[in-house]
């Protein structure tokens, strides 16, 4: 049951019964990314106000350059889950490799990973333009009492136990689901208390939105353009709307509330398309099926797509139920 004006904190505890595991952990853990967010979301607010802006310096493991904010988020986010004695790793898409949380003293007894994106979209950050941080959350396979592994980490989206985001935009709200539909909760700045505003978030059936980068047309597969072509045709409904802002969560964002189609495919440039299935696509398409929405990767269900690697990239198709199976239609014709 969800009631509006309720704090995140108050919602935590109200429905840790709905949640199949032990409650207590998982709360302790989106308590924690609460914190980080609140923290992050400071920093971003005053991104245009203090010497933050501009490159770090470091490249990142896929040879991007990273932000300073980029590391200051990446930095916040592992060292409050590290303080809490509930993960027993973190992979970051700004880490080479997952980083093990030595719990000696309490002989790897935590039962969770998190893999996170701490700050997606951070080239917005230099316009005033909306980032986010995504997090997926999933029950180790290895068993407790030994350290953690990659196999805890290379697991398919369908076990995830959570998944969430932070868009940090005109308000900034925290998003997410434990697998029992999908709840948005706003900040208020003058409190640094987050609100639930927006319970059982559900995309529409259908949208009007399509989001892409056009820029990379001529390199996309000849089911992708079939797509688009329909998106603006005159006809029915269409032509529908192009809405790219380029930072993820915030175009998932606008396409649940309004609803639409994201599509980042791969193409004659980018093999596996851009963005990483364990950080991005994946919490994003349990989301969107907690939503009532779709996400494949262009021959299947996202969550179904067994990792073979922490960065892993693949194509990523997801929105509104019916625009994403007009969609696999298009795509399905080439193959
Ligand atoms: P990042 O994790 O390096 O920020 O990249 C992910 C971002 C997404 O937020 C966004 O949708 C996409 O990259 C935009 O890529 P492009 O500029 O190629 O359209
Ligand atoms: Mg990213």
């Amino acid at each position: 049951m969800t009631k509006k004006n309720q704090t995140l904190g108050e919602f935590i505890i109200e429905n840790q019964s709905s949640f199949k595991y032990s409650s207590g952990e998982l709360s302790k853990l989106i308590n924690a990314i609460r914190l980080a967010a609140k923290v992050v979301n400071h920093e971003v607010n005053k991104a245009g106000l203090v010497d933050i802006l501009g490159d770090a310096g470091d490249t990142n493991v896929q040879g991007e350059e990273q932000k300073k904010l980029d590391v200051f988020a990446n930095e916040k986010f592992i060292s409050t889950l590290k303080n809490r004695e509930i993960v027993c790793g973190i992979a970051s898409e700004e880490e080479d490799s997952f980083i093990a949380i030595n719990s000696n003293d309490n002989k790897h007894q935590n039962k969770y990973v998190v893999l996170i994106d701490p700050l997606d979209g951070s080239s917005n950050v230099d316009v005033n333009v909306s980032v986010g941080t995504i997090f997926s959350i999933y029950r180790r396979v290895t068993p407790v009492g030994t350290p953690v592994t990659l196999a805890d980490f290379l697991q398919p989206g369908n076990k995830q136990v959570a998944a969430g985001y932070v868009v940090y935009g005109t308000s900034t709200m925290l998003v997410y689901t434990t697998g029992d539909g999908v709840n948005g909760f706003t900040l208020n700045p003058a409190l640094g208390t987050f609100y639930l505003s927006h319970p059982n978030m559900q995309f529409p059936e259908t949208g009007k939105i399509y989001s892409v980068n056009e820029g990379n047309y001529v390199h996309f597969l000849q089911g992708v353009k079939d797509y688009i072509k329909y998106c603006q045709q005159e006809e029915g409904d269409r032509p529908y709307t192009s809405r790219y802002i380029g930072s993820l969560v915030s175009d998932f964002h606008r396409n649940m509330i309004k609803g639409g189609i994201y599509m980042y495919p791969k193409s004659s440039v980018t093999e596996s398309g851009k963005l990483r299935l364990l950080y991005e696509c994946n919490p994003m398409a349990f989301i969107a099926e907690q939503a009532n929405g779709l996400a494949v990767g262009g021959k299947s269900r996202i969550m179904d797509i067994e990792p073979t690697e922490l960065h892993q990239r693949v194509p990523f198709f997801c929105g509104s139920r019916k625009m994403v199976e007009k969609l696999q239609e298009c795509l399905d014709k080439y193959h």
